[in-house]
């Protein structure tokens, strides 16, 4: 039986690909190896039903404390940026490097040294910039600098730009990068005896050239306080801003969002809530954008998160969504599907959960550890981190920490593989042939071969025909995704 499915799967492989001579080798392939350490996890796991490839490493080589770790990711590359903590000196540096799909590291870790030493955020625009936001003495400035994949720096030495004038504090305060080589700075002015405060905002130039004056975002009525909690440049040159304001009672505020002109002007602004609420953040999402933001307690507890789609004008698209969130840290791939890195309620462990762009629920709550660390195994919390990045291809990239053996940093990545996609490389090939053959009519030669495919996912990766057990019946659909595509 098993000898002739073999023959199948063969024959039928080879009557399509002989005419394009595409096939004459084909070879066993274990699967793409990662530069400069061997992954601390690889195995293959379910999620919502589709098999995923999940792998663990160190980011960085220093032996440097590191903090307030983010990811971004475009194109298969993932940044990791976290704060360098040197004793006694807390956030002087920006540690960057940079991964590619495989997870193999594109350079050695950088440093940026960040003076004077107070990092507060930072915000990753286009080509590898970075723009560090930092209270300072009295007034808000920013740290221009970055590095690209190579690692080679973009600013050289970094140059750091006043961006408000004195008297605006440390807050809730946010900068956003654009693509086309401008941001925007928000900062909270308290004024009148602090009874009363203001928001601004400024247009700058990557090169820390001042595009506008500061302008008023809002002026707030006495005792009234505000904060901001993200922003985002969009392609038309507009800025969105997503923020609170209350009478410095949790239970006054409410959360809004405000589209703003390249010169500064307000062109709308859009209340989200009736009730006690404060802002979240801004995705991604395809011909618009969603914003997430919290219902709250007089008492300072979330009790719901709420998901609304709005088109560039700030219209509601749709209806509401509460997603079943506490709190975490949401990312959106282009197409506006979700991921969510977060500790679940009642557990002490970093879970990862995806949703689709209405906000459904598409998987459990997965384990971006897995059995690499011992538990508990935290993800960073804060509004100046992103700890979680979805690419356009579906993979998912979460940066946490372990206190196993001292508190270390951790990059995991979770990407989607094909079905039949048998020797995990994320690509269904003419190379998965001899793997599939091989699961098929010997499982304990497959597992060889493939030690980091555990044998538990050989079912996962192996069925093409949902009924979740790799049989000869998987041999016609097999051929036919690697015919006419999964
Ligand atoms: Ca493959
Ligand atoms: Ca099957």
């Amino acid at each position: 039986m098993a000898s002739r499915a073999v023959c199948r799967v063969e024959s039928a492989v080879i009557r399509w690909c002989l005419p394009a001579v595409a096939c004459a080798v084909v070879a066993m392939n274990t699967g793409p190896s990662i530069a400069g350490g061997a992954p601390l996890l690889r195995d293959v796991i379910d999620v919502g039903g589709r098999p995923y490839l999940r792998t663990v490493i160190r980011p960085l080589l220093s032996a440097a404390g590191d903090d307030d770790r983010s990811v971004y990711v475009r194109d298969g590359v993932c940044a990791y940026i976290a704060f360098a903590g040197h004793a006694p000196v807390q956030d002087d540096a920006l540690l960057l490097r940079h991964f590619g799909p495989d997870m193999q590291p594109l350079h050695d870790d950088a440093l940026v040294a960040v003076d004077p030493p107070n990092v507060y955020s930072a915000a990753r625009g286009s080509g590898g910039t970075y723009v560090v936001w930092m209270p300072t003495a009295g007034y808000w400035q920013v740290m221009l600098s970055g590095i690209d994949v190579t690692g080679s720096p973009i600013i050289d030495p970094p140059a750091t730009v006043a961006v408000m004038p004195e008297g605006f504090q440390a807050g809730y305060t946010s900068v956003a990068v654009g693509e086309s080589g401008t941001f925007v700075a928000f900062g909270i002015r308290n004024v009148e005896g602090n009874t009363r405060q203001e928001l601004h905002g400024r247009w700058l130039a990557l090169n820390g050239g001042f595009l506008t004056p500061q302008f008023p975002v809002s002026t707030l009525a006495p005792h009234m306080s505000e904060g901001v909690y993200d922003s985002h440049v969009l392609g038309s040159g507009n800025a969105l801003v997503l923020g609170s304001q209350g009478t410095r009672t949790w239970d006054s505020m409410r959360a809004w969002v405000k589209l703003l002109s390249p010169t500064g002007s307000v062109i709308r602004t859009v209340d989200l809530d009736s009730l006690p609420s404060e802002g979240g953040a801004i995705l991604q999402r395809s011909g618009g954008l969603s914003v997430v933001y919290m219902r709250i307690t007089s008492g300072y507890q979330r009790v719901a998160t709420i998901l609304r789609k709005l088109d560039f004008e700030l219209n509601t698209v749709g209806p509401d969504v509460e997603l079943p969130l506490q709190t975490g840290f949401w990312t959106s791939a282009p197409d506006g599907r979700i991921a969510l890195a977060g500790v679940p309620n009642g557990a002490l462990d970093i879970r990862v959960r995806l949703f689709d762009a209405d906000g459904n629920a598409v998987s459990d709550w997965i384990d971006p550890a897995g059995p690499a660390l011992a538990p508990p195994r935290k993800s960073q919390w804060g509004l100046t981190t992103q700890g979680v990045a979805y690419d356009a291809d579906g993979t998912v990239w979460v940066a946490f920490e372990s206190t196993e053996g001292g508190i270390r940093s951790y990059l995991s990545q979770l990407r989607p593989l094909p079905p039949g996609d048998l020797d995990g490389d994320g690509r269904l090939t003419n190379f998965d042939i001899d793997p599939f053959v091989l699961a098929l009519t010997n499982r304990e030669a497959y597992q060889a071969a493939f030690p980091h495919i555990p044998p538990e996912a050989i079912d996962i990766l192996g069925d093409m025909n949902g009924d979740g057990v790799l049989t000869n019946f998987d041999i016609d659909p097999f051929v036919e995704a690697l015919v006419n595509g999964p």
